[in-house]
C-alpha cells in the first residue's frame, strides 16, 4: 500500500515538472525592452531629467548605468527598489554635452537574465 502511494507520488511530480518544463516555453516569453526615453540614438540639446525604460512585460532591473565616451559613470537615482517593473523611471542630474551608453540588466517574468543598452548624444 505504501509502496503504491509513493509510486504515484512520483508519477505526479513527474507529470507536474514536465508541466513546468514545456510550460516555461510555450506559454511564457522574456520580458523585452520596447522603448526608451531618450530614445536610442537620440541627439539632444538639453540633458535629460529622468530615463524611462519600458518593457512589455514586468521587469526586475538589477542593473541601471549610465557612462559617457570618457568611461565615466554618471548617478541614476531609483526608486523601484528592485520590484518588476513595466515602466522605470529613474532621475538624472544635468549630465555635460557628450555621448551616453545606459546598460541594464534584468531578470525577465519568466525567471530569463536579460540586458540591454541604448544611447544618445547631448550636444
Ligand atoms: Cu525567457
Amino acid at each position: 500500500m505504501a509502496n503504491i502511494l509513493k509510486n504515484r507520488l512520483i508519477i505526479q511530480l513527474f507529470i507536474s515538472s514536465f508541466f513546468v518544463f514545456f510550460g516555461s516555453g510555450l506559454g511564457w516569453a522574456h520580458s523585452k525592452q520596447e522603448t526608451t526615453t531618450p530614445a536610442n540614438n537620440a541627439v539632444l540639446y538639453e540633458a535629460p531629467s529622468e530615463l524611462v525604460l519600458q518593457f512589455d512585460k514586468p521587469m526586475r532591473i538589477t542593473r541601471l548605468a549610465l557612462s559617457n565616451q570618457l568611461g565615466n559613470d554618471f548617478e541614476v537615482r531609483r526608486t523601484d527598489q528592485m520590484k518588476p517593473l513595466i515602466k522605470l523611471v529613474a532621475q538624472l542630474d544635468p549630465v555635460p554635452k557628450g555621448e551616453y551608453k545606459v546598460d541594464w540588466r534584468g531578470l525577465s517574468e519568466d525567471g530569463h537574465p536579460m540586458k540591454g543598452t541604448f544611447s544618445f548624444t547631448v550636444k
